[in-house]
């Protein structure tokens, strides 16, 4: 599979096989004619999905924080772009990522903020999903300002409350029909879900202060692409006879959440440019081009079919930041950057409250043939005296030293005595633990929410691909690369955060889906040159002793310590060589895929986006390279068992007392 088709798999990974809905949608008339709408049915006959977008968000935060900002026109601005503006603002003709400059010649008095700190958006985002889970768990987000809600339970209670169909009626509009003339006792279920929708939007600017935009439909692809309908502060039901209108209106296949750009791409060169081409073009025939599972997906997409659940998001799996920039060529900008990245970040950390054990370097150099997509990486283990040190006041102190090990990180990839041009540095905390779960490598996350939060608060099962990255902050993808390629000279802001992709629904647009993220695992245990030899020996044989010595002496003490030495068993220690895995499912990307973890061979993937490598190569599936499977044990069987498990097998492989059957080959993997 090449790079495009990769991509264009996990364009489309999560919109699974749901042909069957579309073979047989659901008929509410018929619902209707049976009577069964003042029936409860045991068994939801379809499913109500909410999907909440908040206006102009970033500029609402602001005009929170600042209220004399509400009559103005104002934008937010990142580097040389208005990365959002408010509704005064959009009155006068300024637009979303606009140039700084062409706005403000459209409105000279636009009043700009700096919106490079991205706190107070990311603390309200979480609020916003906080308030809507303590009205129904199933909440997942996706961005910072959007949130799927299945509400479907909620639905099914209220309809068995109700006795009379008359009384059933819709809130907001109702697409492409006018209030009058769309029955609600028709449609029951979407008539109660546009109540349930109001009353969520009420709350949330109710008590958060935030207005926004819903969408009321039978999945999750229909009711985002019906919420923005009416902007801004309203929402819009779909009713399952519209589907076909909705759909055909969109300008192009881009515009179909799920297709992204290499999809597009493909599907244009054998012609298809519209809905209604893809919807026409024969299955058999897209089959042969995509494989038989993308083709039937594209067909479902287009169709207006998605029967992909709405998966409770939970806390994100890793915490980053970066920044973006024309040109880095000195070792101490580097220094300087870093430190300012980790200041805020390890802040951030520390109102977490988990403590993270791997600790990632990311940087993209300038090159002329691949300008903006060449991402490399190097990690490694964070001791838990540093560890602690985040999570305690001695935040300072952490900072000096996670300073240090980036620089060595930093080494490993650049040589600071030659010319470097570099464009952007990442930097990233992840395996996130649970105090006291931290130094026996084991633990859970715990839930994101209830850190700063108000009293209300829900207990996530978190989903896997959690990831508070500097990517999807629109609830697409982050800001850099949502800039659109003329404006992307000048460099835009990537101070991050933003949640990566939420499992189950992804969006993938533009020239995200190009990034090539090279990332490279380190091998990170030291030795001081002074016990360079007996800590040699220490050292699991395919750990790069180089690496070790060049970490200050203090780490390379903790790291030999035999307590360090004991949690490492949860990492991949190996030195990073780069390859592409040549049987790459989007799936196996993902983050949490026993099948992309468990290589036990030099671990390094290169992987098309950045949320993927940020979260991918962190799960404590890796064969410990202290402790070698016996040769019996079948690696991918093990990669099947839950974590503490594992950890428990290895302890007991340490002392030679077990051995394992091979039960079978199969490939882990989803479905597995
Ligand atoms: N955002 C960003 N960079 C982008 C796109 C968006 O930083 N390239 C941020 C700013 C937005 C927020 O994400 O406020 C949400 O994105 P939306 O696309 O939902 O836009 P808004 O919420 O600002 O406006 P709308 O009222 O159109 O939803
Ligand atoms: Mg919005
Ligand atoms: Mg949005």
């Amino acid at each position: 599979m090449n790079n495009s088709d990769d991509e264009m798999e996990e364009e489309l990974s999560e919109w699974k096989n749901s042909f069957v809905d579309s073979a047989a949608p659901f008929s509410t008339s018929s619902v209707a004619s049976s009577g069964s709408a003042v029936k409860a049915s045991s068994a939801p006959s379809h499913r109500v999905i909410l999907h909440f977008d908040l206006d102009c968000f970033y500029a609402q935060v602001e005009m929170i924080r600042n209220p004399a900002l509400r009559c103005v026109p104002l934008g937010v601005q990142q580097k040389y772009i208005i990365v959002t503006c408010n509704y005064v603002a959009r009155g006068r003709g300024v637009t979303k990522l606009m140039s700084v400059s062409d706005a403000k010649e459209k409105c000279p008095e636009l009043v700009l903020v700096n919106g490079e700190d991205l706190t107070h958006y990311r603390e309200m985002s979480y609020k916003v999903t906080e308030l809507l889970m303590s009205y129904c768990p199933l909440v997942e987000r996706l961005g910072f300002d959007e949130n799927f809600m299945d509400v479907t339970e909620m639905v099914e209670q209220k309809l068995k409350q109700t006795a009379e169909p008359g009384c059933f009626s819709f809130k907001g509009h109702v697409y492409n029909h006018s209030s009058a003339d769309a029955k609600a006792s028709d449609h029951p279920r979407l008539a109660l879900g546009s109540h349930i929708a109001a009353e969520l939007r009420e709350a949330v600017r109710g008590k958060l202060g935030l207005t926004g935009c819903a969408g009321i439909a039978t999945n999750k692809l229909l009711a985002k692409l019906v919420s923005g309908t009416f902007k801004p502060n309203q929402q819009t039901v779909l009713l399952q006879e519209n589907v076909g209108d909705i759909m055909g209106c969109l300008s192009g296949l881009r515009k179909v959440p799920g297709v992204g750009h290499q999809t597009a791409k493909k599907l244009q060169s054998l012609g298809l440019v519209s809905v209604k081409d893809l919807q026409v073009y024969p299955l058999n025939d897209l089959a042969r081009q995509f494989g038989g599972p993308t083709a039937q997906r594209l067909k479902n997409l287009v169709l207006g079919v998605d029967d992909s659940p709405v998966t409770p998001s939970g806390a994100p799996q890793s915490l980053s930041d970066e920044d973006s920039f024309k040109k880095m060529s000195s070792t101490k900008e580097v220094v300087e950057k870093i430190q300012q990245l980790l200041s805020s970040l390890v802040e951030r950390m520390q109102k977490d409250g988990r403590q993270p054990q791997t600790f990632r370097l990311t940087i993209r150099r300038f090159t002329t043939a691949n300008k903006w997509f060449s991402r490399e990486s190097r990690q490694c283990p964070i001791p838990n005296s540093i560890g602690q040190k985040i999570s305690s006041e001695n935040r300072e102190e952490a900072v000096v030293q996670l300073v240090s090990m980036a620089m060595k990180l930093f080494q490993k990839m650049v040589d600071g005595s030659a010319d470097f041009h570099l464009t952007l540095i990442n930097i990233c905390f992840s395996n996130l633990q649970t105090r006291g779960a931290a130094v026996s490598g084991r633990g859970a996350i715990t839930s994101f929410f209830t850190q700063n939060a108000s009293p209300r608060k829900p207990q996530l099962v978190p989903s896997q691909n959690q990831d508070d990255s500097p990517r999807n902050a629109g609830g697409r993808l982050d800001t850099q690369i949502r800039i659109s390629p003329q404006q992307k000279h000048v460099a835009s802001k990537s101070s991050t955060s933003s949640e990566g992709a939420s499992h189950g629904f992804k969006w993938k647009q533009d020239s995200v889906v190009e990034e090539n993220q090279t990332t490279a695992c380190c091998s990170e245990v030291f030795c001081p040159d002074a016990t360079a030899n007996t800590a040699a020996d220490q050292l699991p044989p395919d750990v790069d002793p180089e690496v070790f010595k060049l970490l200050p002496e203090e780490i390379q003490k903790e790291l030999l310590s035999p307590l360090f030495l004991n949690s490492l068993s949860s990492y991949h220690l190996v030195s990073g060589v780069t390859h592409k895995p040549t049987n790459k499912s989007s799936d196996s990307e993902r983050i949490g895929d026993p099948a992309n973890t468990l290589d036990t061979s030099n671990r390094a993937t290169t992987m098309s986006h950045g949320e993927n490598v940020m979260e991918g190569d962190e799960l404590p599936f890796h064969q410990p390279s202290d402790c070698k499977f016996p040769g019996n044990v079948d690696p991918e069987v093990f990669s099947e068992l839950p974590p503490d498990v594992q950890q428990e097998l290895m302890s007991e492989w340490k002392q030679q007392k077990l051995i394992l059957k091979t039960p079978s080959s199969r490939k882990p993997g989803r479905g597995s």
